[in-house]
């Protein structure tokens, strides 16, 4: 069974700055240990990573039909614009649950609503990089559980 870890905008730039916020681990030791973790439990993780609203929508759409069972999705700041990333998700009804590492309750303001959250399965925030392996972990538990 196929799980999808989606990376949003700017997160490919994770590890070289704002160390303060975000913690040192780049997305390429994010991604590895994700694809380790899944493997471990019989499961193939693919890792996409984008910098395009269209582009996330467009691979979101494509879950529908290649076999991914659960999305992990760090939305980035389209968390809290897009309208888009919403429907997407509602369209093709796989289930995701939604990470953040910094915890954005505590942020500004404008990081406080989430486009997703309402409809995710679940959300991790102020994890840092560990709140990838607790929602696999969580994922793996679900999958379990589907048989
Ligand atoms: O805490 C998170 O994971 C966020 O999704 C990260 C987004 C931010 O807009 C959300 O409010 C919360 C920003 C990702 C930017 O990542 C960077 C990493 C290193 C250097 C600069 C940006």
């Amino acid at each position: 069974m196929s799980i999808l870890v989606i990376n949003g905008p700017n997160l490919n730039l994770l590890g070289t700055r704002e160390p303060g916020i975000y913690g040192a681990t780049t997305l390429a030791d994010i991604e590895a240990a994700a694809i380790a973790q899944g493997e471990a439990a019989g499961h193939t993780v693919e890792c996409f990573q984008s910098n395009h609203e269209g582009a996330i929508v467009d691979r979101i759409h494509a879950a529908r039909t290649d076999g991914t069972q659960f999305v992990v999705i760090n939305p980035g700041a389209y968390t809290h614009t897009s309208v888009a990333i919403r429907d997407a998700f509602a369209g093709v009804e796989v289930p995701f649950c939604e990470v953040h590492i910094s915890n954005v309750h505590k942020r500004e303001a404008f990081r406080h609503h989430s486009y997703l959250s309402d409809i995710a399965v679940g959300v991790m925030a102020g994890f840092g990089v560990m709140g990838y392996t607790l929602a696999l972990e969580f994922v793996i538990e679900q999958l379990k559980n589907q048989g």
